[in-house]
């Protein structure tokens, strides 16, 4: 049963169980909602690099920050459409389009996401953005456009948000959340652990998006990657048991929605992640650059889901029909 009104002590609960009793349920549940051997793989484009005006201490595009990134404006239509191309001919199926923006302005930028998000749909593929905050009627002409879903996290709890950043609220960020349910995006929102959070943090915002009006359709959880020249360089290294029982709870909590083992894969193992998928995992990021930090190569993702018996899931797949038939795609040609 899907439930909208979790509360704090339940998900304590959830979450402080033996870890291996957590991952056996939340893989229990898995098997019961989703096809355990479906992984979605999305590829990743940053159209727009750096020189970002907020202040997210774990970002390496904040221009506050001294990075090694490479700033770049924002990309020409052609130049992203070649690349949505050639994933597309190599077998991509979702693509997600990232820019270092605090929010979409109403201008010829804006316009150029436009068309790229036209573009990309016309090739058949799920198209995604991430471009910041956004108003009603900017969502809707993303919408219009034929946008699929909308990447925007909560980062972490309310009460720790001001920690982290300082230039939005918390209540900003639902705001967006709101503007893009309104316009009928599916809705890609989850979080980042590693941010020197408490327990109590990461089971606060498991339960902000637990209790959300409608469940994210797509729930990314990101292990810090620790990036020279941000506050949160020296951080420690994310556990891998923090990250698979993060996994598990979001899965139990959230039965439906894909579970995105996100940024830090490249300092997981092949076994690591495959607690991952086994806690509930079913997506991830492909490509061996993030937005601007590295990501296993296609060629690793490939040797790891043969490995596993796990098969790249078809794009708008609904969310309801489980039965449908399903091509497996082989990740080494995307
Ligand atoms: N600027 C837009 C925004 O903040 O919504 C879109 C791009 S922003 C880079 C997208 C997400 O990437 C952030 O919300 C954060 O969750 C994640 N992210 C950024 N830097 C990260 C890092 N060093 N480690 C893990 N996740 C990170
Ligand atoms: C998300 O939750 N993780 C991705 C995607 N959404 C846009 C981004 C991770 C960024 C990691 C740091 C970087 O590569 O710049
Ligand atoms: Fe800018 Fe997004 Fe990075 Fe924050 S997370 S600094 S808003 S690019």
């Amino acid at each position: 049963m899907i439930r909208n009104n979790w509360t704090k002590e339940e998900i304590q609960k959830i979450y402080e169980l033996p870890l291996l009793e957590l991952v056996y349920r939340a893989a229990t549940i898995h098997r019961t909602y989703n096809n355990t051997a479906e992984v979605q793989v999305c590829t990743l484009l940053s159209v727009k690099t750096g020189g970002c005006s907020e202040d997210c201490a774990y970002c390496p595009q904040a221009a506050r920050y001294h990075t090694d990134i490479k700033i770049h404006a924002l990309m020409q239509t052609d130049e992203v459409l070649e690349y949505a191309l050639k994933a597309k001919k190599a077998g991509s199926t979702r693509f997600c389009m990232g820019a270092a923006w605090r929010e979409i302005r109403d201008n010829r930028d804006f316009e150029r996401v436009l068309e790229m998000v036209r573009g990309v749909n016309a090739m058949g593929m799920e198209v995604c953005c991430t471009l910041g905050m956004l108003t009603e009627s900017q969502a809707e002409k993303l919408a219009d456009a034929g946008l699929y879903a909308y990447n925007h996290n909560l980062d972490t709890s309310a009460e720790y948000y001001d920690e982290i950043i300082t230039t939005r609220t918390y209540d900003e960020r639902l705001n967006t959340l709101g503007n893009v349910r309104k316009a009928g995006i599916s809705v890609c929102c989850g979080g980042i652990i590693g941010l020197g959070e408490t327990h109590e943090d990461r089971i606060n915002m498991l339960c902000t998006l637990a209790t959300l009006p409608e469940h994210p359709e797509s729930i990314p959880i990101n292990a810090l990657v620790r990036v020279k020249g941000t506050p949160l360089e020296n951080n420690p290294k994310v556990d891998i048991w923090d990250m698979v029982r993060m996994i598990a709870t979001a899965r139990i909590l959230m039965p439906e929605s894909m579970v995105r083992l996100s940024a830090g894969r490249t300092e997981m193992s092949i076994p690591e992640q495959a607690f991952c998928f086994m806690a509930g995992a079913n997506s991830i990021f492909a490509g061996d650059k993030l937005l601007t930090t590295p990501n296993p190569s296609f060629e690793e993702d490939n040797a790891m889901f043969e490995l596993l018996g796990l098969n790249a899931m078809i794009a708008f797949k609904s969310l309801k029909s489980k039965t449908q038939n399903l091509k497996p795609i082989n990740v080494a040609n995307l």
